[in-house]
């Protein structure tokens, strides 16, 4: 994976499709046009997708600002990242994927037919794949090392890793984000089936939502149009590229073998779908 040099910055980290870096005292979070499917970074770039998804992000942050305090400090950022990078407030991250689950899909799913709760949360019986939950569950998760999915905790894992005050917290303002986020997308027919929010602290303890926001990599939205209980709707912004490596690359997920480039048709649309995402949030279009 090549990371961007930016001058007068200290590359820190990079995540499968973002990167960090670094001044004195302030940080760079740059969304990169990579994309993910299947666990691997995929050799094909989609065009704009981190303009987009920072500018989702931004819209979101807008949205929750009654709610919660944001990282975002400016988005005056080196000319090269234009558009597609935050200057943030440095934080004191909690070592929590704060997951809020609206309807029973992915590693929820799979865990309810196993054991009937998901993260300690019990759940009525008789639960379908993609149904709408009674109320919307705090699922947390923690950060796995490098390569290793997230592991699912319960609650009372979230409370022995940063204590009972900054537990409630955050399960408190992530569930109150998620009713927010979740009327919001469906006043514009989208179903917000789950998303993870990450949270930090500042030194005064103030608990600042970080990271990025209800975007699609972060989120799994749904079209209402092709929402149906007891299946998997497709995934709103990568059905294309899921079904062509799957369908008809020729490439088998399931082999250690790395997947091969997109067409420029799978791209297009696929690029289409986040602009439609972003459209369809805002209200706004992207230029
Ligand atoms: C976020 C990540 C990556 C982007 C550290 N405001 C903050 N203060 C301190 N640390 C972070 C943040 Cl957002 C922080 N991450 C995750 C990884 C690109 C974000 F490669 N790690």
């Amino acid at each position: 994976m090549t990371v961007d040099r930016i001058p007068g910055w200290d590359h820190v980290y990079s995540g499968k499709v973002r990167d960090l870096y670094a001044d004195d005292g302030r940080l760079l979070f740059v969304a990169s046009d990579r994309i993910s499917a299947f666990d691997w970074v995929l050799p094909t770039p989609i065009p704009d997708k981190g303009r987009i998804l920072t500018q989702v992000s931004l819209w979101w942050f807008d949205q929750l600002r009654d709610i919660v305090d944001n990282h975002v400090v400016s988005t005056d950022v080196p000319a090269q990242v234009a558009g597609r990078a935050l200057l943030c407030e440095r934080l004191e991250m909690l070592p929590v994927e704060c997951v809020v689950r609206g309807f029973l899909s992915g590693s929820g799913w799979v865990d309810y037919q196993a054991t009937g709760s998901v993260c300690g949360v019990a759940l009525p019986g008789g639960l379908q794949e993609s149904q709408e939950l009674p109320e919307p569950i705090f699922t947390p998760a923690t950060k796995a090392d490098i390569g290793e999915h997230d592991e699912n905790i319960d609650f009372d894992r979230v409370v022995s890793l940063i204590g009972r005050e900054r537990a409630d917290a955050i399960r408190d303002l992530s569930l109150r984000i998620y009713d927010r986020a979740r009327g919001l997308a469906a006043d514009r027919g989208l179903i917000l089936a789950d998303t993870k929010f990450e949270f930090g602290v500042r030194p005064d303890g103030t608990i600042v939502l970080a990271d990025e926001v209800l975007t699609p990599d972060s989120s799994r939205y749904w079209d209402v149009d092709t929402w149906a209980v007891g299946s998997a709707p497709p995934s709103y912004d990568k059905q294309f590229v899921r079904d062509w490596l799957r369908w008809e690359s020729g490439w088998d997920p399931a082999s250690d073998s790395p997947p091969p480039p997109l067409p420029p048709e799978v791209v297009a649309r696929t690029r289409a779908k986040y602009v439609q995402a972003y459209e369809t949030l805002t209200g706004k279009d992207f230029v």
